[in-house]
């Protein structure tokens, strides 16, 4: 059965290109660091961002982990945003794994940092605190509506990093929809940072990873860290070659997701009974107005069962849903979740 798919961009699959380029890859022991796949990826990536050298992952998760496990040691502070995905949803493996503390603070609606959130949040050298050790940002931010962190932003936060010997590490799981939407180049939303993490898998399409870009020392440590998490992947030049079509083709193209988005949006606020709460980059965040009959499973329930479209609820406790558009979502995609909203509300 084929489904028009908002739930997220992460359900995205490879194109046909990337299958072929996946079925003829060349590929080695990656442990052994020969697989020149993997390399030329990791060599792609570290260049794109201006980096030194990259390190290929699984996901996004453990990107992001195995770069706190190779900037901080236990008992090490980072500040991050109470909304992040770090923070949020990676189960607190900087905690669990890495015995880091974070010291969360409030993400403001553009996804940035107050200046005097991160200066109260930085622990004073005395030895009753853990040692603050590193700064985390997200671009673009998931929970606060897929926004772009403008460049500035970016800077300030590194600024502040910097006066204060501080690590700037950013999540940037989708950092070529920030790129795109912002109209700026990946390298320089990258500037300032020490280290990043993007996806291959979401808006790009590939079927798994991820890369982590920085210095050589940090990826060596870093490249440790995956290996404990039982990370390191042996032929995974499989995977790379359809990294490599990611890095290539696929992030120059997620502008048109954005105006899908855009489409979907501007549609759905003509409906009675939706209410646009957000929209950016490939994200719409709707509700359901307080007057319909309709609750939310029975409406995703309709819209999976008579017209096979799926649509996550955004929480179980509230009348909002979330949807992404990605590479599978056209045009006449967005015409017929619009026209099968229209139905399922009339
Ligand atoms: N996010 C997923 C879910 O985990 C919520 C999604 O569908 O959006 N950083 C950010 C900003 C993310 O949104 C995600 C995935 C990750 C990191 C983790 O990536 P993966 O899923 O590859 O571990």
């Amino acid at each position: 059965m084929h489904y028009i798919d908002l739930r997220s961009d992460t359900v995205s699959h490879p194109t046909p290109e990337m299958r072929e380029a996946m079925a003829r890859a060349a590929v080695g022991d990656d442990v052994y660091h020969d697989d020149p796949t993997v390399n030329q990826l990791e060599a792609e990536a570290a260049a794109l961002f201006g980096m030194e050298a990259a390190v290929f992952v699984t996901s996004g998760t453990q990107g992001n982990l195995c770069a706190l496990l190779a900037h901080c040691q236990r008992g090490d502070a980072i500040i991050v945003g109470d909304t992040s995905h770090i923070f949020r949803y990676e189960q607190g493996g900087m905690a669990q794994l890495g015995g880091i503390l974070p010291q969360p603070i409030p993400v403001q609606a553009d996804a940035s940092f107050r200046l005097s959130d991160l200066e109260n949040a930085l622990n004073p050298d005395d030895e009753h605190m853990p040692i603050t050790r590193l700064v985390a940002l997200e671009n673009t931010h998931n929970m606060a509506g897929g926004v772009a962190l403008q460049p500035e932003k970016i800077a300030e936060v590194a600024a502040f990093a910097r006066r204060n010997q501080l690590k700037l590490h950013i999540d940037g799981a989708r950092i070529f929809n920030a790129a795109a939407a912002l109209g700026v180049d990946a390298k320089a939303l990258a500037a300032g940072a020490d280290s990043l993490t993007f996806c291959l898998s979401k808006g790009l399409c590939a079927p798994a990873g991820s890369v982590l870009v920085g210095g050589q020392d940090f990826i060596r440590r870093a490249r440790r860290a995956r290996k404990v998490l039982g990370g390191s992947m042996r032929q995974a030049g499989i995977l790379a070659a359809a990294g490599l079509i990611a890095l290539r083709t696929m992030k120059d193209r997620l502008g048109e997701d954005h105006e899908n988005a855009q489409l979907l949006a501007e549609g759905l606020s003509e409906i009675p009974g939706i209410i646009i709460d957000r929209q950016n980059t490939n994200f719409v965040f709707f509700s359901l107005a307080a007057g319909l009959k309709l609750s939310l499973p029975e409406f995703v329930d309709a819209l999976r069962d008579d017209y096979t479209i799926l649509m996550s609820p955004y929480s179980s406790d509230s009348r909002q849903l979330r949807l992404r558009t990605h590479y599978w979502i056209d045009r006449p995609a967005i015409e017929k979740v619009l026209a099968a909203v229209r139905a399922v509300l009339s």
